[in-house]
């Protein structure tokens, strides 16, 4: 008895101790915040302040600030509706080009302070970070570089004012998950009355990008930065909620921007070389435009649904504007959308079908990193030299397969080139898809496709596989 107990602690502590070396993570990969970034996966942008009073796009700058009037805005109702719908974040419009702040800002009369709601002592800024603080939505900050209303605009005096207000809003509103710098910059405008065109030669130069970054890293190490320079994420190149087909998430900021404007297709799809991780995401408004204008309409389900499939199924981020109106509150008919939107795709990925297959990959790197774990925990890998591979699920029973998910496990960094996905049919393989990059997630259709088998094979990739999840659904 003695012995046997003895054979079986050798023979646990054998297993226990089998565990191959992990593969070494590529030379660009993720930070915890980019990570953690991926995993919300969808947030919320909001889209409000005096424009959605005058019935415009771009505020010029000489809004009287009583224009800003909802008459029923309540931060935990849109909220609620932001968590309902499945956002895991807020991105507020804080101050948008036409320089009205929506935080009674020390720094400027040309605020929520001076207008009728709350008979100025309203603050939309702190009243949706508390709601979102209270249902565990992360809160996000846009705060235009941009600023029409602002005497000193193109001078060091603007500057220091615009420093002071990201200081001011890191500091009372925090924590901020992203913080989004918009691309908009120069042109006409009020300017404090001098009412006219003032046109920055580079606004990378101009604003010093590195050292608003500094002042974010300081106060808000968390936060991700969106913005056209030294970028934690990127544009997708868009505003259709469309993300390349090919998406590296790496880039070089210097190639995104050269000469300070933005190369589209460089943004589009990334660069599988470029020197930091900074993935597209796809900002996209449910309506034509950003903000609320009476006689537009949102999308429809549907069509959110496309554009789910054509943003987090390929590996970046969804940021999906919503636009309340003159009451302050979401319309009714893009929250009925919305929600049916987010019925769809919970039916669409209700059932995972992978764990109750057999699980077969045509190689790993050893003990620890075995196919089973693509639809357990941990992840699948090859060997150091083995930049190919299959996965093969397999069910007793047909089953009618409408999407293959598949993620990399991220942290580790972004591999694969080139994929394929099989169905077993009659006995033979049909190729059903092919794809190229995967990143952290890629959702592939498959139409219903009835077969026993799913093949996943990976074609190529720039080191070893490391995959960390195929799902079926
Ligand atoms: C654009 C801005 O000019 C729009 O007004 C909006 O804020 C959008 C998200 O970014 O570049």
């Amino acid at each position: 008895m003695r012995h046997t107990l003895i054979a079986a602690a050798a023979a646990a502590t054998l297993l226990v101790g089998c565990r191959a070396d992990a593969p070494a993570p590529m030379s660009v990969a993720p930070e915890q915040r980019h990570l953690d970034w991926h995993r919300m996966e969808q947030y919320a942008f909001v889209h409000f302040t005096v424009n959605t009073f005058t019935d415009s796009e771009w505020g010029y700058g000489d809004e009287p600030e009583s224009v800003f009037a909802p008459t029923d805005f309540d931060a935990d109702a849109m909220v609620k509706i932001v968590k309902d719908a499945g956002l895991k974040g807020l991105i507020l419009t804080a101050k948008h080009h036409d320089g009205f702040c929506l935080w009674p800002s020390a720094y400027t009369e040309h605020s929520i302070k001076n207008s009728p709601y709350k008979d100025g002592k309203g603050d939309i800024v702190g009243e949706l970070a508390d709601a979102c603080r209270r249902a565990d939505v992360k809160f996000g900050i846009y705060l235009s570089p941009w600023d029409r209303n602002h005497a000193g605009y193109g001078s060091e005096e603007y500057l220091e004012y615009y420093r002071n207000q990201l200081r001011e809003l890191l500091t009372s509103y925090g924590p901020v998950f992203e913080m989004w710098f918009d691309g908009a910059n120069g042109g006409d405008g009020y300017y404090g009355g001098a009412n006219e065109t003032r046109v920055l030669e580079s606004g990378y130069l101009y604003y010093d990008w590195p050292k608003v970054v500094e002042i974010i890293r300081e106060l808000s190490p968390e936060t991700v930065v969106w913005s056209s320079s030294l970028p934690d994420a990127r544009w997708c190149g868009n505003e259709r909620g469309v993300i390349a087909e090919t998406m590296w998430c790496a880039a070089t900021p210097e190639k995104l921007y050269p000469n300070g404007r933005d190369d589209v297709e460089v943004l589009a799809h990334g660069m599988e070389e470029g020197d930091r991780w900074a993935p597209a995401e796809a900002d996209v408004s449910i309506r034509p435009g950003w903000f609320w204008h009476a006689d537009q309409q949102p999308k429809t389900p549907e069509k959110l649904f496309d554009i789910y499939l054509t943003s987090v199924g390929r590996g970046g981020t969804l940021l999906l504007n919503l636009a309340p109106d003159t009451r302050g509150r979401i319309p009714e008919e893009d929250v009925e959308s919305l929600m049916a939107w987010r019925r769809m795709v919970d039916e669409a990925f209700a059932t995972d079908l992978a764990p109750e297959a057999e699980v077969e990959v045509s190689s790993s790197r050893g003990c620890g990193f075995g196919g089973r774990n693509l639809t357990g925990e941990g992840y699948w890998a090859t060997a150091d030299d083995v930049t190919t591979g299959d996965a093969v699920l397999t069910w007793s029973e047909p089953q009618k397969v409408n999407y293959v998910t598949i993620q990399e496990h991220i942290e580790l960094g972004q591999r694969v080139r080139g994929f394929g996905i099989d169905v077993l049919r009659d006995g033979e393989w049909q190729q059903a898809a092919t794809g190229t990059t995967v990143g952290y997630k890629r959702i592939v259709p498959l139409g219903g496709a009835e077969t026993s088998a799913v093949r996943v094979r990976f074609t190529d990739a720039r080191g070893p596989l490391v995959v960390e999840r195929i799902a079926v659904y």
